[in-house]
């Protein structure tokens, strides 16, 4: 039916009921339901929200239970779309209580006149796409129907609360509340013994108020969580402050920012801080109470990195111990089994303290499970404890609980969301779920929702569905629907953003883990509020990437595709030196394109620390030539790797890579020597091959005066420095030595054509263009010397070589030629690995502490490294981020 058609009749009786019709139907009157209805009127749509609650609030409706209060702090916990709706309100605490919550949210409906649209006690049951009308039909509870053109569950991540799983509750005599369905008359707890089973953010919240009331208290916690003091109160001073000088920018760099709070991006990582500085770093968040700024704001590698991460859950251990003066309590509350942050941590008052009092027990269900719960009280393995009342505080069925508690949503084709979703939540965006035309979620699974400050991620969920559907009807389009291919991409998306952080590490609601039987995966998304937020604006500006649209009178738009292929990292990046609107390095020429790059590698993190680092010269193909050495802190001596420096046979010199050669002097356990070679055009072909070649053939001989193991010594080299890397192992193979282990070759040139496919998919947009690479070859090497093996060593004989490790990255200009390489060795009888970068670029692998997700491909290059020198390989090495897949071993065959 068209919609016109369909507004002039704003109900209509179907087989002797009413159905309502409606352009948009919205489920759930919380945060974001009350706002999609403001902004869908305000666009002109008829709209209705149906709720099951008595009144407005959402999942602060139900979460009633004693100590309930927000912990992102209120001025940030606040809609932002009207300036004057921001100063009408003045919220009276940092982190306001669940009545203050509700009653903001009360404000805001009346003051936009929302309530005459919303339907209170009217559970969605059911909601069927109707092809043929091409409109969503939703069945309520109470027998009433409602058709709508576009269906979106604003129904919450954290509102279907868990059954408890634990045998014999029908059986208990006693009362039983669940906070989050806590009871809107008062509970009196005075003089009765309660048990609180369950220990994260409610029961953490609920504890110390309930401890004040019971005659005895007993908490049943099966895991230990990470919880920091609030320090309610008035909002901070500077926080205030710094809003109200200037709101609008406050409010933009929130909605720009990882987790939807304004606040920078660290750049030390741990190792770089003194002992004494993380202390006082971390007392400083300590002091502060606020669960955004200890997640984000202590060291840059906090949240990435299981060493820099350990650091912290050491330190709030210790506060702990400090705290509770009972040491078995205490160690009983420590949390052992999840990084800081990948189990949501929690912010309470006085909950440590709580466990001194005479009136608490705690029970750690770790040595002593609950058997069951009887009439009178709850037996574990070892005891049985006589309780009036049990508080559930057991959590929920987070993320896909309400969505799928209408049941059953059925899209196109019949197929219903609990099929599609059988093996976890799939969609695109977080937002929409292919084959399910015209159905919207916010903050649903796959956006950054729970990771965030709600407030922001709601209002940039509402604001772009609404534009979406404004864009949509100018353009005369009624239908929208996410294609398979961009909904695989974002699967892929997500899970390169989710092995970036540490959530995968624990067993949480984020996962699925806390319900039985339910699919295992990182349900938000990891990537950050900001970079989401540029993607979903980037799939609107390139013409509603991955969506098929359709529309009675216009043609269907399907513009299929990817929205995002590169590693998240690597992303922002490209990102980021995009917008720095650097020249092209080839318009500075060679001296101008060397003192860039000097200063270019100011700005990059220092490397970690080896055993030594020292410089030396050695004798080149023509002269001396200057050598850096990295001698690992293990005693010696030490197999020795040449390291040949990336640049463009003109750029670069035995510093350039230097955080690299730290990296992997540390992970090898081996010394790197990396040569000064000459450059063009002072010095054009061969100099660099040849100097490479003398180079090496001088390390071998002076392998004892370094410090290293005599014997075979292993080549490696980055871009230029790989040829360089591929060329020595051809001419010592034919010069009669140095012996050579193997040959590590990163992105390397090996060939002086430039019309396989990579050189044109990647021209542009990777830092590493086409006109570079041109220019590079122009300045090196004449055409006519091109073909020789010691530029363009795919051309030369490949057998009897040394193993080979290549790597190769996905948006290089250099990738087809790098794997070219590795098959042609591999057909030519050498044993190679190839690892393919994907989603990297050509600097990705270098850039260390800077693209994490070359982490992984670093260690498996380390691996071989070991190997090629005869060396156990690494226990800790395993696949890091960022790989899709363990190098593999190409057979003859390939060739
Ligand atoms: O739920 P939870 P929640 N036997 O899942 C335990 C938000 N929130 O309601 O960890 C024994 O975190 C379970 O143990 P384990 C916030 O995002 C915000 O507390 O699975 N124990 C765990 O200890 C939060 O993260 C605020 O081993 C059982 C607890 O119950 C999210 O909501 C306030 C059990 C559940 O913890 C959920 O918090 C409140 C069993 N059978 C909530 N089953 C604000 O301040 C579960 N547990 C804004």
């Amino acid at each position: 039916m068209p919609d016109a058609a369909v507004a002039a009749s704003s109900s209509q009786a179907t087989g002797g009921s009413t159905t309502q019709q409606v352009d948009v139907a919205v489920v759930g009157a919380g945060f974001a339901g009350l706002y999609l209805l403001h902004r869908l009127r305000k666009a002109g749509f008829t709209a209705i929200v149906l709720d099951e609650a008595g009144d407005v609030g959402g999942t602060w409706y139900w979460n009633r239970y004693p100590g309930a209060r927000c912990d992102i702090q209120t001025i940030d916990y606040s809609y932002t779309f009207d300036p004057e709706l921001e100063t009408a309100w003045k919220w009276s605490e940092k982190y306001a209580t669940q009545p203050e919550i509700l009653r903001y949210l009360g404000f805001v409906t009346e003051r936009y006149d929302l309530r005459r649209d919303i339907r209170f006690r009217t559970k969605v049951t059911a909601a069927n796409w109707d092809q043929a009308t091409e409109r969503w039909q939703l069945a309520t509870y109470d027998g009433a129907t409602i058709s709508c053109r576009y269906y979106i569950m604003a129904t919450g991540c954290l509102s279907a609360p868990k059954p408890p799983e634990i045998d014999g509750v029908k059986d208990f005599k006693g009362e039983v509340y669940f906070t989050g369905r806590w009871p809107h008359e008062e509970v009196k707890l005075a003089g009765k013994r309660v048990a609180v089973i369950g220990t994260g953010s409610s029961g953490i919240q609920a504890i110390p108020l309930l401890a004040d009331q019971a005659a005895q208290l007993t908490v049943f916690q099966r895991t230990p969580n990470f919880a920091l003091p609030a320090h309610n109160g008035p909002a901070p001073a500077d926080r205030a402050a710094l809003l109200e000088s200037d709101r609008a920018t406050y409010r933009e760099q929130a909605r720009w920012s990882l987790a939807g709070v304004p606040w920078p991006q660290q750049t030390v990582v741990s190792w770089q801080l003194s002992d004494a500085e993380r202390r006082e770093r971390f007392e400083q968040a300590w002091a502060a109470g606020d669960l955004v700024y200890i997640l984000t704001q202590l060291w840059a590698d906090q949240a990435v990195d299981v060493d820099g991460n350990a650091l912290i859950c050491e330190l709030i251990r210790e506060k702990i111990h400090g705290i509770v003066k009972d040491p078995e309590t205490a160690a009983a509350l420590s949390p052992f089994d999840h990084p800081f942050g990948a189990k949501r941590p929690c912010l309470d008052t006085n909950y440590y303290a709580t466990y001194n009092r005479p009136n608490v027990t705690l029970v750690n269900l770790r040595q002593e499970p609950i058997r069951q719960i009887t009439a009178s009280g709850i037996a574990t393995d070892k005891r049985t404890f006589d309780i009036d009342v049990i508080v559930f505080a057991t959590g929920f069925d987070a993320m896909t609980g309400a969505i799928m508690a209408v049941h059953p949503i059925t899209g196109r084709g019949g197929k219903s969301l609990s099929d599609a979703w059988a093996n976890g939540p799939q969609t695109y965006l977080g937002l929409t779920v292919a084959d399910f035309p015209n159905l919207f979620m916010i903050t649903g699974p796959g956006s950054p929702s729970v990771l965030s400050n709600m407030a922001v991620s709601i209002e940039q969920h509402a604001d772009w569905v609404v534009d979406r559907l404004v864009a949509m009807k100018e353009a005369g389009f009624t239908t929208l629907e996410a294609t398979q291919t961009a909904q695989a991409g974002w699967a892929q998306h997500m899970a390169d953003c989710a092995a970036l952080t540490l959530h995968r590490l624990a067993n949480t609601w984020y996962t699925g883990a806390n319900v039985p039987g339910k699919a295992w995966g990182v349900m938000p998304y990891t990537g950050g509020v900001g970079p989401y937020r540029s993607i979903c604006n980037d799939v609107a500006g390139r013409g509603m990437l991955g969506f098929r649209l359709t529309g009675p009178n216009v043609a269907e738009q399907c513009n299929d595709g990817e929205i995002v292929r590169l590693q998240p990292d690597v992303r922002l990046v490209l990102g980021m030196l995009a917008e720095m609107n650097l020249p092209p390095i080839e318009s500075l020429g060679a001296q101008g394109a060397r003192d860039f790059l000097t200063e270019f590698n100011k700005g990059r993190p220092a490397g970690r620390p080896v055993g030594e680092v020292g410089d030396g010269m050695l004798q080149g193909a023509a002269g001396p030539l200057p050598y850096r050495l990295y001698r690992p802190a293990t005693p010696g001596p030490h197999p020795i790797v040449v390291y040949f420096h990336g640049g463009g046979w003109v750029l670069g010199d035995e510093q350039s890579d230097d955080p690299f050669c730290r990296d992997m002097c540390r992970r090898t356990g081996m010394i790197f020597v990396s040569v000064g070679y000459r450059h063009a055009p002072e010095h054009r072909f061969p100099a660099a091959a040849e100097d490479g070649y003398a180079a090496t053939r001088w390390i071998a001989e002076h392998a004892a005066d370094l410090g290293g193991k005599p014997g075979p010594v292993t080549v490696a080299g980055w871009s230029a420095g790989g040829n360089i890397a591929a060329v020595t192992c051809q001419l010592a193979r034919d010069r009669g030595g140095p012996q050579i282990a193997g040959q590590l070759l990163i992105c390397p040139v090996t060939d002086c054509t430039f019309d396989r496919p990579s050189y044109t998919e990647n021209a542009t947009g990777y830092f590493v263009t086409r006109s570079l690479m041109y220019w590079f070859w122009d300045i090196y090497c004449s055409p006519a010397d091109r073909t020789d093996p010691r530029v363009s060593p795919l051309r030369g004989k490949l057998d009897n070589l040394p193993q080979a490790f290549v790597a190769t990255c996905e948006f290089d200009p250099l990738r087809d030629e790098g794997i070219a390489y590795a098959e042609a060795l591999a057909a030519a009888g050498v044993p190679v690995e190839q690892l393919k970068g994907r989603g990297h670029f050509h600097s990705s692998l270098m850039m260390v502490d800077v693209v994490i997700t070359g982490v992984g491909a670093r260690a498996q290059m380390a691996n071989a490294l070991r190997r090629f020198a005869g060396l156990p390989e690494s226990k800790h090495e395993g696949v890091g981020p960022g790989v899709a897949a363990p190098p593999h071993q190409i057979d003859a065959a390939a060739g």
